[in-house]
């Protein structure tokens, strides 16, 4: 009795294992073309694609028999801790060249010199690049975790298309991106690559590139704008081109981490309106060595007032929704140069509105319209991408003859169509420019009618609700422009760019706002730009206005119309100078240096 049901079980047991086989044998056959294992040469790629050809037909027929009987939630990645994941690689052969594995590179000699000759003309230390192979294998910066996810196979995700723009680019910062593309994609997803020229001068990229990019028989493609048109609309180009279903903007100065494509393409597969957006670890530029972010922490991306881009912890009210650390999450918006959306929907969306121009504000935008027009962004804490971020350059990337307030001029045109009543707001914290002539913006507004969005308190309150306590609405200011002295006409109160926590000054009064341009709000916070002021002895110090996070102001300042002194309802003192620094002193309704006129200034 006993034995007969011990069989029993021993059977079920050996048939769900053979079923278990049978299921991960298929997906490690789709993923044995990965790529960074042994650093394939380019050309052998191209062979590979041939001989696999036919055989990829018949995989084809297959999956999409297969496509009409599954139910989009067997779309739903599947974890099996402790095993690694369909996409996977089986085993990693470890390269000893310098730079390997993320690492960074030292320069000795007079390497020296002339990598920080490459960083100021790249912004990145284009010596140190060189040394590095193309085919580097990035760090793998994933939690562990991530190892263990099961995605959709590669028949039934979505194709990609990688965007990648430049502009006078370094050689092997660029190079490496495409390559680290091709290397790190399942050859079934990766449909092509763009690579958008905005209009460079320097040979390598007009000569040599498209040259370069022939042995890849059209995987890689070469777009050439006929003039600078600024990042934002090379994207829509770039995009147009792309033959895949899913755009995929990467900036041209990364390095993508193992296994960083099915889970961004799973998320768009599950739900075609979805945003997907990598995780950005930093790649340093004067060694190039690849860094993890984060730590263990998860944040999302939210912004200030005056549209500085901010990251924050995850909300506890989103982190109770994910069984797994690993899983994505939404998030209001994100850093703005990496991400991943349908082609269709991007299209459908109006891609970039047209007149937000170069660079600047284009991340609200498109964040803003997924989430009010019936999408939702997400970010995916399993797919990695490097970045470098740019060091101390000296030319500019930006277009000669472009608006001087052109990002402020794109942050007021989505103030004005996406944010209804807000964009008050954001013209509380940047008063100045209140007047810039922005263009028309009707055909936008008649586009956010035509698809139904929702409105921005509806995005405020369902999807960007911490803002309320990070970035709370700013009060209406009381004065604000630029501070001039009675005693000493010629001086006006500066932030003189100094970071948190040293005490502002005084410099001769310019008119173009910046570091001139204060602000005193009905509470009683004195501001400029982000930065809050406090009394401190008889200095006044700059410092945040978010402390442990969350918006503490003081609020402990008033200036007196009549008297036009600035008071601190703190320590009684009143803001004075002696025509080399700002202080406090015992209020003296009579000293002329207490006085204070200010002096509205507009941004044209
Ligand atoms: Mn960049």
């Amino acid at each position: 009795m006993l034995k007969g049901r011990l069989w029993r079980f021993l059977i079920f047991f050996f048939v769900l294992y053979l079923i278990f086989l049978l299921v991960f044998s298929r997906s490690f056959n789709s993923d044995n073309n990965d790529k960074t294992t042994t650093s394939p040469l380019p050309q052998a790629r191209v062979i590979i694609d041939d001989n696999n050809h036919e055989q990829n037909n018949i995989q084809h027929h297959e999956v999409a028999r297969q496509v009409e009987i599954n139910k989009p939630s067997d779309l739903e990645p599947v974890m099996t801790k402790g095993i690694l994941g369909n996409y996977e690689q089986r085993s990693v052969v470890k390269s000893s060249g310098p730079g390997e594995d993320g690492e960074g590179v030292q320069l000795h000699g007079e390497d020296i010199q002339r990598g920080q000759e490459s960083v100021a003309e790249y912004g990145f230390n284009e010596v140190a690049s060189d040394k590095i192979s193309l085919n580097r294998r990035a760090r793998d910066t994933r939690p562990e975790e991530c190892k263990y996810w099961n995605y959709p196979s590669v028949h039934r995700l979505p194709t990609a298309s990688v965007v990648l723009v430049f502009y006078d680019e370094g050689w092997s910062t660029l190079v490496r991106t495409f390559h680290s593309v091709i290397n790190t994609s399942p050859k079934e997803l990766l449909k092509d690559i763009i690579l958008v020229d905005d209009y460079s001068d320097q040979e390598h990229i007009t000569i040599r590139l498209p040259e370069y990019i022939k042995k890849w028989n059209g995987l890689v493609k070469y777009v050439r704008t006929q003039q600078r048109v600024g990042l934002i609309e090379a994207r829509v180009i770039g995009a147009r081109v792309a033959e895949g279903d899913v755009i995929v903007i990467l900036d041209a100065h990364c390095e993508c981490v193992t296994n960083w494509l099915p889970p961004l393409l799973t998320r768009i597969a599950l739900n075609r309106k979805t945003l997907a957006i990598p995780i950005v670890d930093g790649i340093e530029w004067n060694t190039l060595r690849h860094n993890t972010a984060y730590g263990g922490t998860l944040y999302r991306g939210i912004w200030e007032w005056g549209f500085l881009y901010k990251e924050t912890e995850l909300p506890q009210r989103e982190r109770n929704l994910m069984k797994y650390q690993t899983e994505p999450y939404k998030s209001p918006t994100h850093a703005g140069g990496l991400l991943a959306i349908d082609k269709k929907w991007f299209f459908e969306l109006g891609a970039y509105d047209p007149d937000i121009k170069i660079w600047g504000g284009e991340q609200y935008e498109l964040s803003f319209k997924v989430w009010m027009c019936g999408g939702q962004l997400e970010w995916v804490s399993c797919s990695h991408v490097g970045h470098i971020y740019r060091g101390p350059r000296r030319r500019s990337m930006h277009p000669r003859g472009g608006k001087l307030h052109q990002s402020h001029i794109n942050h007021l045109r989505v103030a004005e169509i996406w944010m209804d009543e807000y964009k008050e707001y954001y013209l509380r914290r940047q008063p100045n420019q209140a007047h810039l002539d922005i263009g028309n913006t009707s055909e936008y507004k008649a586009l956010r009618k035509r698809l139904n969005c929702s409105s921005f308190t509806w995005f405020l309150d369902n999807v960007a609700y911490e803002m309320a306590e990070k970035y709370p609405l700013p009060p209406a200011n009381y004065v604000w422009g630029e501070m001039r002295n009675d005693q000493h006409r010629q001086w006006c109160a500066d932030t003189l760019d100094n970071h948190f926590g040293r005490p502002i000054g005084i410099s001769g009064c310019h008119h173009q706002g910046g570091n001139q341009l204060f602000r005193i709000n009905v509470e009683g916070e004195w501001s400029s730009g982000e930065h809050c002021f406090v009394s401190e002895g008889n200095s006044v110090i700059a410092r945040h206005c978010v402390q442990m996070g969350r918006w503490t102001p003081k609020g402990e300042w008033s200036y007196d119309n009549k008297t036009r002194q600035i008071r601190s309802t703190k320590v009684y003192k009143c803001v004075t100078t002696d025509g080399k620094v700002l202080a406090l002193e015992t209020c003296e309704e009579d000293a002329t240096a207490q006085k204070w006129t200010w002096t509205e200034t507009y941004a044209v």
